[in-house]
């Protein structure tokens, strides 16, 4: 099976983002699962169709993609993406949207359809918090995430997509933080699930 890892590109005056630091740490392989990294940048204009020529490009059979987030210390397996792009700060391209919706066709939210469950329970049962999340927020990570679901939904290509928030990593001295290399065994974990999975059943 092969996994297109996704992550993003430091934001908000950071000089690190750990979604990208912990991608980095990830083998090429996991299991039975043949692993490709790419980074996106943090820009609502751009990074939509960017992640869509990433699938084009790799035809992965899943997307896990990364981002950070203070909001939880532990893995943040979100459910659902918005139609929204909401912003009280410009993105690191000087874009602020409000109140603006993704696509005008497109449903108030989907869901993916990755049980996110089991995978919150194969992090904890390695001591990994983990959590769901029902919000991804209405920043970049949201327009990546409804991006990949809302294509899915149209039926314009099959990958599935898992989003995943991860806290700072300990190197950026802020709050809520975690040890990178237990982040990235907490993704591999979730990769190796993935990967046992038979992918027209999820
Ligand atoms: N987090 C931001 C965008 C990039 C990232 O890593 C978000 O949560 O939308």
């Amino acid at each position: 099976m092969k996994i297109l890892v996704t992550a993003f590109e430091p934001f908000g005056g950071n000089d690190l983002n750990s979604s990208w630091e912990v991608a980095s740490l990830l083998p090429d392989e996991i299991d039975n699962c043949l692993i490709v990294k790419e980074l996106l940048p943090v820009n609502f204009m751009t990074a939509g169709k960017e992640f869509r020529a990433l699938i084009e490009k790799h035809l992965p059979d899943v997307v896990v993609s990364l981002g950070q987030s203070r909001k939880f210390a532990g893995l943040s397996i979100e459910r659902v993406a918005l139609n929204l792009m909401d912003s009280a700060k410009p993105d690191n391209y000087g874009y602020m949207p409000q109140n603006e919706p993704i696509h005008a066709d497109g449903d108030i939210a989907y869901m993916t359809t990755i049980p996110i469950r089991r995978l919150v329970d194969v992090c904890k049962q390695k001591d990994i918090p983990a959590q769901i999340s029902n919000s991804a927020g209405t920043f970049v990570c949201n327009r990546v995430y409804y991006e990949a679901l809302y294509f899915v939904a149209k039926k314009h290509f099959p990958t599935k997509t898992l989003f995943v928030h991860l806290p700072y990593i300990t190197e950026q001295e802020k709050s809520p933080s975690m040890d990178k290399v237990v982040l990235a065994e907490g993704i591999a974990e979730i990769i190796k699930e993935i990967g046992n999975w038979q992918c027209e059943t999820i």
